[in-house]
C-alpha cells in the first residue's frame, strides 16, 4: 500500500485565505474565529505542505500593523522553512473596489488599485515569490450599459503593462499570472474563461511576463472541460500556476477540496500535471465547510495533499496497465501525434485513390473501453 502523506518534495502549498476562511458567506456571519497565519505557516508545514501564498491584507488577519505583522510571518517561514511561491493582492474587499481596481470606472480608484499592488510585489519578491496572480473579481459589470468594455481592455492592458514594466526596472524574478472566472461576485467577469485571458496576454507589451493560475472550478462553473484548458495553457507555455478545488458544475463557485467535486476531471487532471510538463507548486485553494470546526480545518488541508496524491498513484498505474496500454493503441491515441503530412509534403500529397472514407467511417474507435478502465481504476478495482 502506498503511503499517502505528503512531503514538501511534492510542493503542496496553500493560500492563507484558504484555511483562514472564516465562512462568511452572503446569508449567514462568520462560523469560526479568525486564524493566525503564523499558525496557518507552523500548522501547514507539520502535514507536510511546502509552502504558503497569502494576499497582502490576509497577513493582517490579527495583527493590525503591517510591519509587526510581517516580521511575524518571516519568523514563522524562517522556523518551518516554508516557502512563499506566490503572492498576490487583496483587490475586491473594500468597497472602494465596488466597480473593479484595474477597470474601475473611477480613474482615481484604478492609481490606488495600481498602487496596491506595487506595495505587496516589493514584499513578494523579498520573500522570493516567483509568480505573481491578478484575480480581478471585481473587474466587471452586471449591466451591460455600466461598462464599456473595450475601454475596460485598454485599461486592463495599461495595468498589467505598468506592473510589467515595475518589475523589470526592480530587476524582479516575477512573472504574473491572470485568473479566470466567469462570474461572482461580479454578474460577469472580465477575462472569463482561460481562453479569453490568453487572447489579452498576446496584446500586453511584456506577453512573455504574463501567464495563467487557472481555477479548477472557475472553468467548470461555465460548463468547460478544466482538463483541456489547462491542456491549452501548457501548450501555449501558459500554465504559471494553478489553483486547485472542487466543483459540482454550473453552480456558484464552491470552492471545495480537491476532488470532492468532478472527481473524474480531477484524475485526468493529476494525470495531465503529473505527465504534461507542469513543474510548478500544486496550489489548493479551498475553502474548509461552512459546518466545520477549526480542527476540522486542518483536517481538510490534508484531504486536498492526501486525494492529490492518491489519484497521482492512480495515474500511474493506470498508464502502467498493459490492458490500458493496448486500449490506448486500438484507439489511436498515439495516431494523433503523427503530422498530417509527411516531412517535405505540401497540400498536392494530399491525393489518395486508396483512401476509402465508407471504410474509414465504418471503424470504431473503441473510447468507450478506454473511458471504462480509466473508471475501474479510479473506483479502485484495478491496479
Ligand atoms: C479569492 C478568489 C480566488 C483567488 C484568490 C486570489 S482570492 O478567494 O475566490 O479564486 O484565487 O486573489
Ligand atoms: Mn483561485
Ligand atoms: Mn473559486
Amino acid at each position: 500500500m502506498t503511503d499517502f502523506t505528503p512531503t514538501p518534495d511534492d510542493r503542496f502549498t496553500f493560500g492563507l485565505w484558504t484555511v483562514g476562511w472564516q465562512a462568511r458567506d452572503p446569508f449567514g456571519d462568520a462560523s469560526r474565529p479568525a486564524l493566525d497565519p503564523v499558525e496557518s505557516v507552523h500548522r501547514l508545514a507539520e502535514r507536510g505542505a511546502y509552502g504558503v501564498t497569502f494576499h497582502d491584507d490576509d497577513l493582517l488577519a490579527v495583527e493590525p500593523d503591517r510591519d509587526k505583522a510581517i516580521a511575524a510571518f518571516r519568523k514563522a517561514l524562517d522556523e518551518t522553512g516554508m516557502k512563499v511561491p506566490m503572492a498576490t493582492t487583496n483587490l475586491f474587499t473594500h468597497p472602494v473596489f465596488k466597480d473593479g481596481a484595474f477597470t474601475s470606472n473611477d480613474r482615481d480608484v484604478r492609481r490606488y488599485a495600481l498602487r496596491k499592488v506595487i506595495r505587496n510585489i516589493d514584499l513578494a519578491a523579498s520573500l522570493g515569490a516567483k509568480t505573481y496572480v491578478c484575480w480581478g473579481g471585481r473587474e466587471g459589470a452586471e449591466s451591460d450599459a455600466a461598462k464599456d468594455v473595450k475601454a475596460a481592455l485598454d485599461r486592463y492592458k495599461e495595468g498589467l503593462d505598468l506592473l510589467c514594466q515595475y518589475v523589470v526596472e526592480k530587476g524582479y524574478d516575477i512573472r504574473f499570472a491572470l485568473e479566470p472566472k466567469p462570474n461572482e461576485p461580479r454578474g460577469d467577469i472580465l477575462l472569463p474563461t482561460i481562453g479569453h485571458a490568453l487572447a489579452l496576454i498576446n496584446e500586453l507589451e511584456h506577453p512573455e511576463m504574463v501567464g495563467l493560475n487557472p481555477e479548477v472550478g472557475h472553468e467548470q462553473m461555465a460548463g468547460l472541460n478544466f482538463v483541456h484548458g489547462i491542456a491549452q495553457a501548457l501548450w501555449h507555455g501558459k500554465l504559471f500556476h494553478i489553483d486547485l478545488n472542487g466543483q459540482h458544475g454550473p453552480k456558484y463557485d464552491q470552492d471545495l477540496i480537491f476532488g470532492h467535486g468532478d472527481l473524474k476531471s480531477a484524475f485526468f487532471l493529476v494525470d495531465l500535471l503529473e505527465n504534461g510538463g507542469y513543474d510548478g507548486p500544486r496550489h489548493f485553494d479551498y475553502k474548509p465547510l461552512r459546518t466545520e470546526d477549526p480542527e476540522d480545518v486542518w483536517d481538510s488541508a490534508s484531504a486536498n495533499m492526501r486525494t492529490y496524491l492518491i489519484l497521482k498513484e492512480k495515474s500511474r498505474a493506470f498508464r502502467a496497465d498493459p490492458e490500458v496500454q493496448e486500449a490506448l493503441r486500438n484507439s489511436r491515441v498515439d495516431e494523433l501525434a503523427q503530422p498530417t503530412l509527411a516531412a517535405g509534403e505540401t497540400w498536392q500529397h494530399l491525393a489518395d485513390d486508396t483512401f476509402d472514407p465508407e471504410v474509414a467511417a465504418a471503424r470504431g474507435f473503441h473510447f468507450t473501453r478506454l473511458n471504462q478502465l480509466a473508471l475501474e481504476h479510479l473506483m479502485g478495482v484495478r491496479g
